[in-house]
């Protein structure tokens, strides 16, 4: 039998990790000899769980009332996921993902004053309000989006990855100590497993030792079709990455401390072998697709069974073992209830964009106006011409924009 053949798994998430809130205990623990996480770096990660959670409520209130429009698709139940990777992570490792990003954009540290002003479209935004709920952007924080076309972010994270051993082993080779060895983040969806491109890329990075992690926030569901009903060996998507080359790991992200210790084991191993790895991260949304989703093709039953292991409750049941009380809870409530307030004051005190600047920060600006024929107006300076010319290309407007 072929590794093709139909998943005889019937339900969606049957085959996904119990999480850890139906320990023996019913609590969260490191799930071998992990060691403890110190208390501190703990009640941070609930304390930015909950501000994912509390910015997602408010928006989709926001939405509802009209402020927001366009597309906007929420976190809430994946939040451990955004949080227990990047917090394995250094700030200089580059992180790129698909349009569900208001989570990774607030663990990566974005201002949530920037990310509820590019919701709401304007100025004060990340992306100054032209880029929205799918197009969350820092090039501080190296957050390189927010993509809305499934799977394209896939080959941008193996082209960031490149471009750290392009500089590692071309360009710095001759610097004693000069590596950088950063380790790439590139998150997709489960619906993006079967991209044409998501497979180019991976053969590339497997081809060419990247170091990049991928991803695969698992939800079960790709809009209303759940994994089993589009994907093959839905059930073991980890298999997938052998065919490249890849390491593949199943990881429970229902559980932050769980995420953070298997993603800290991976980013470090990455970091010393630039060998690629592809993640099943296993998770749930606990909402609709995006704000108009009935959820009629799953049932009201299975949400009840995730929701009872809400990822931002199994952590406080976990911190409360260890001391958390409900007076500090409700303080950390309290601190992000403000923290979302004063990012949505902020965001309705900001202007909208100025129609002049629809032609400011696209190509145009940099190649001039497209006539259809002629070579490409340079108006990027000096710099863009000159390495414009030292690759020699003549660009073919007309081929470029097809
Ligand atoms: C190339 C492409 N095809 C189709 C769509 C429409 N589309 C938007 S979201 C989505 C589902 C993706 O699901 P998944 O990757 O599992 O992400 P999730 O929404 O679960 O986070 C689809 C098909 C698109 N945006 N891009
Ligand atoms: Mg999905």
């Amino acid at each position: 039998m072929s590794h093709a053949s139909p998943s005889p798994i019937t339900s969606p998430i049957q085959s996904m990790p119990t999480s850890a809130s139906s320990n023996a205990d019913g609590h969260v623990r490191p799930k071998s000899n992990r060691p403890e996480v110190p208390m501190a770096m703990a009640k941070n990660w609930l304390r930015e769980m909950m501000l994912i959670r509390e910015f997602e409520l408010r928006c989709m209130q926001a939405y509802q009332d009209k402020k927001i429009g366009g597309f906007c698709h929420v976190y809430i139940g994946q939040e451990a996921v955004a949080v227990g990777t990047i917090a394995a992570t250094e700030a200089r490792d580059p992180i790129v993902t698909a349009y569900r990003d208001h989570g990774h954009a607030l663990a990566r540290g974005m201002d949530p004053k920037h990310c509820m002003a590019e919701m709401y479209g304007r100025i004060g935004g990340c992306a100054k309000g032209k880029g929205g709920s799918m197009h969350m952007f820092d090039r501080d924080n190296n957050l390189f989006g927010g993509h809305g076309i499934v799977g394209a972010q896939i080959p941008l994270g193996v082209g960031l990855a490149f471009a750290t051993k392009y500089e590692d082993e071309v360009i710095n080779a001759d610097k004693n100590g000069g590596k950088s060895n950063r380790v790439t983040l590139a998150f997709l969806g489960d619906g993006a497993l079967n991209q044409g491109s998501v497979h180019e890329a991976m053969n590339l990075a497997g081809l060419f030792d990247l170091p990049v992690i991928i991803i695969c926030e698992n939800n079960g569901y790709s809009m209303g079709t759940s994994i089993v009903r589009g994907t093959t060996m839905g059930h073991q998507i980890s298999v997938k990455s052998e065919a490249y080359g890849m390491e593949g790991v199943e990881i429970d992200g229902m559980d932050v401390i769980e995420t953070y210790w298997a993603m800290k084991e991976l980013v470090d191993k990455v970091r010393a072998t630039s060998r690629p790895i592809f993640v099943d991260m296993r998770c749930y949304r606990f909402k609709g697709h995006s704000m108009s989703d009935p959820r009629k093709y799953r049932t009201r039953e299975e949400e009840e069974r995730y929701e009872q292991g809400d990822p931002i409750g199994v952590l406080k049941a976990h911190l409360e073992l260890r001391g958390l009380t409900e007076d500090d809870h409700k303080e950390i409530q309290r601190e992000v209830r403000a923290t979302v307030k004063a990012s949505m004051d902020w965001a309705e005190n900001s202007p909208t964009p100025p129609t002049s600047d629809l032609y400011r920060d696209v190509y145009r600006e940099r190649w001039g106006p497209y006539t259809g024929t002629s070579e490409p107006e340079m108006l990027g300076g000096a710099e863009i011409e000159c390495k414009f010319n030292a690759i020699d290309t003549t660009i073919d407007r007309k081929a470029d924009l097809l």
